[in-house]
Order: C-alpha cells, then structure tokens, then sequence
C-alpha cells in the first residue's frame, strides 16, 4: 500500500503540533533518509519523524495507522539490502535520538537500551564495567543497536560467540495500531509462551517498532591475541581455516581477504600488509592471557604448516586494531574504487567454503567480472563483491550474482548470513524456502500489521 499524499499532509498536520522541529519534510532531511549503504538508487521519503520516547512511537503510529501511511522504521542508515529505505512517499520514523543506555546490570549479565544508541558506544559503556557485548557488525562505529536487532547483524566475533540474536533476552516494539508490547526476559533462564523476541530479531521493521531492547552481555576475556597470515592464494587461505577448526581450536575472529580485497585496502590499512599476498587470514584467539597465548601458537602453527606464507603477530592493542581496522576498511575501500559495487552476504557450512570459492571465481573468470570474496570465512560467510565502476557494469553483473547466490544454496547454505534482505535479496527467497514457508510469514507480518502499512516491500517478494 502506497501513501496518498494528501493523508501525509493531514498525517503532518496532526503531527506537527507537539513533534515541531522533530517532523521534517525539507529536501536535504527527506534525502539523507531516502539511501542507506546497499547502493541502490535513492528511495523517496514523504517526511521523517524523529520521537524521543515510546510514547511518541506509539502515537505516530496510531495516527499514521488511522490515516493508512506507511511508515518506515530506521536506525543509522549503515544497512547494505535497502531494509530502511523509504520507497513510495512514506513516513520514515528515525530512531536516532531514542539512543540511551537505561540500565546496567552486570551481575545480572543485561543492559536495557533504546534502540538509537550506537553499537559502539554500547561496547565501551559495557567494558567500563569489565563486561563484553560481541556482537561488531563492520559499521560499529556509526550503526545502532535497533538496527542491529532488526537485521539481526553479525560480524567477526561472531564465529566464536555468535549474532545479535543470540544477545536479545527481550524487547519492548510499538505496533502500527500503536500498541506497546514488551516480551522476552530478564533472567538467565525464560521459556513462558512463544519466543516473541526471536521472531521479532530479524524481522528488518516489518512486524514492529522496536523501542527498547534487553541485550545479553558476558564477562570480558582478560586477553587476546591478535596474527595475519599471508598465503599464495585464497584457496590455501581457506584450507588453512579449515585445519584451524578440524584441531578443535576455536578463534574468536576468521576474517579472509583475498587478492582484490588486499591490493584495495592496501592504501589506506593502518596494518602494513606483507607482500606478496594473494591472501591472507586474520586471526584472533581469548581467554585467559595463558590461554590465548597457546591457542594462537598452536593456531600459527597449524596455519603455517597448511601452507601460510608468512605471519605478523599484533604485540599490542595498538597493532591489534590496526589489523582488525584493515580488514574493517575493505568494504568502504572497495566501494570507493568500486562505487557501483554489488555485495552479498551468502553462507555455507564451513566445509563447503573452498567448492564455494573454486566455482564462485571460476564463473567470475568465465563471465569476465571481477569477484573479490573476503569476510567471515569461520562462519562460512563471505561477502562476494561484484565489482562494477558504472551502473551498466552493476547490471551486467546480475546473472554472476544469481548464479553465485544459487551456488551457495545449493551448497547447503544461505542467501543471506548477516544482512538482511531488504530491498536487494527479497526476490531471490524462493531459491532457499519453498512457497509454503514464505505464505507463512505473510500470515504472520498480517497478524502483526493487518493493514501492511510496516516497511512494506521489504524481505518478501511481489506476489
Ligand atoms: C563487512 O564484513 C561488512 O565488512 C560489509 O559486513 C560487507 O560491504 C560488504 O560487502
Ligand atoms: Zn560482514
């Protein structure tokens, strides 16, 4: 459903009042929210609300539910599938400045937080108290903690301690009838009813707006340590993560960057990166500082025996960020060089990760495009880039794209590890799940939003 922009103007008419300087229709506000970092081309916002508490939520929409607008939740805008973006004249509800830490409790292993506060900001509240939140998507330093819930994000710790998901003990959402829900828990332990939480973690804003979140958080390892490791080419990279796991180690971070990825980033990595190097893997073990001391030894000589090149261990926190900043900087660095690029996020069991590689490149090669696969290789979750300069490049690139995509499938994996689908993967869902399984969360998204005025157009495809 569409808006009509004469019920927006009503909608603001109503709105205006107590939001004021809060409801924006100008051009530059409607234009910062109509993008987010998937490089599609811009959307089209009708106006964009910025609340400052539930309350707010809850009565925007009520109002907007009344005058049957669609609304668009957002967070930072940092998403890589078009999930936050406003497609047809929507009202787009930013949530950046409900961004407090409302409560702290170490003992009891949660915080509470609204949904605008920043994940990195979070990180350093939580280790102030000598506590540890993993979940580090790539943007942490810009993306929030609601859009992190909402796209249930990942990142490189992820391989040793898992996704957001498995750190939201509850939450608080507004529905577009304006009804505040709060389910999950605050215990250890909570298993009364259905997991709400769950189905809501993931969810990219369609079933609703979340307003407040119990996140998880563990005590910190007192050490880590920090090594890259050069190979001849991605493949040996990869058996050598292989030969890492088959050893019963487990890293808190596998990151891969392949030659393209290496000679983009080279230019603006803080880590000066070995050459030659059609590889290379970064590593990182904790726990206590005996026991990530052996384990990222072992680890060097695992990695060394399968064949590594050469290895730089961090000697202190200092390198260490260096290391991990480089690897970070891959997917703005390829961007820039690449700014019609085409990235993915696909999945496979581990195991599956060196056929991936060998058939994603080799139909790169036949197809001429430049594939540059790095990202979580211990999570079987790589980012393959279609490299494009111009948006024919982007176009041209679209049936390598399916046929990687597809590739992954049938490898047992996933079209989507940690982004999302938005805008940009939706059409490709029934290469993973039958129809069956996707009418029946359109059953669900209409128990939650009868109307479909929440984030329509996202996850699912046309019918
Ligand atoms: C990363 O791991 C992010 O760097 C971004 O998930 C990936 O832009 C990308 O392809
Ligand atoms: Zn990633």
């Amino acid at each position: 459903m569409t808006s009509r922009p004469l019920a927006l103007d009503s909608l603001c008419a109503r709105l205006n009042p107590w939001l004021k300087e809060r409801l924006r229709t100008d051009a530059e506000a409607l234009a910062k929210v109509a993008v987010d970092e998937s490089g599609l081309p811009p959307g089209r916002a009708g106006a964009v609300v910025f609340p400052k508490n539930t309350a707010e939520v809850a009565r925007i929409a009520a109002e907007a539910s009344a005058l049957g607008i669609a609304v668009v939740p957002r967070g930072a805008g940092t998403g890589k599938s078009g999930a936050a973006m406003p497609q047809n004249g929507e009202l787009v509800v930013d949530l950046s400045q409900m961004n407090r830490l409302l409560a702290l409790m170490p003992h009891d292993q949660y915080a509470v937080v609204e949904p605008g506060l920043i994940t990195g900001d979070f990180h350093q509240a939580v280790a102030e108290v000598g506590y540890f939140y993993p979940p580090d998507p790539g943007s942490w330093e810009s993306c929030t903690l609601g859009g992190n819930i909402a796209t249930n994000a990942g990142g490189p710790r992820a391989v040793k301690y898992g996704v957001t998901q498995r750190y939201v003990w509850g939450l608080q959402i507004v529905t577009m009838r304006g009804d505040v829900l709060r389910f999950g828990r605050r215990s250890i332990k909570g298993v009364a009813g259905l997991d709400l939480t769950s189905l809501l973690v993931g969810s990219e804003g369609t079933l609703g707006i979340i307003t407040e979140a119990t996140l998880h958080i563990v005590p910190a390892p007192e050490a880590v340590e920090t090594a890259w490791f050069s190979f001849a080419d991605l493949f040996a990279a990869s058996r050598a993560g292989e030969a890492l796991f088959a050893a019963g180690l487990v890293p808190r971070m596998m990151e891969l960057l392949d030659q393209a990825a290496l000679d983009t980033v080279r230019k603006v990595a803080p880590f000066r990166i070995p050459e030659p190097a059609g590889a290379a893997l970064l590593i990182e073990m904790d726990g206590s500082p005996a026991r990530a001391t052996a384990d990222l030894e072992r680890a060097a000589e695992i990695i060394l025996a399968a064949g590594a090149s050469d290895s730089a261990l961090a000697k202190n926190e200092k390198e260490r960020e260096a290391m991990r900043r480089t690897r970070r900087l891959v997917s703005s660095a390829l961007k820039e060089a690449y700014p019609f690029k085409m990235s993915d996020d696909i999945a496979v069991p581990r195991s599956q990760m060196v056929p991936l590689l060998e058939q994603a490149k080799a139909a790169g090669a036949s197809t001429a495009h430049l594939v540059c696969a790095y990202g979580h290789l211990g999570d079987g979750n790589l980012h393959m880039n279609l490299l494009a300069r111009s948006a024919e490049e982007r176009q041209h690139a679209g049936p390598l794209r399916h046929r990687i995509v597809e590739l992954a499938v049938s490898l047992g994996g996933t079209i989507s590890g940690e982004h999302g689908l938005g805008l940009t993967k939706r059409e490709l869902l029934p290469l993973e799940q039958t129809t069956s399984v996707i009418a029946l969360q359109r059953q669900i998204k209409q128990v939650f939003d009868p109307q479909g005025l929440l984030n329509p157009g996202k996850v699912w495809p046309d019918v």
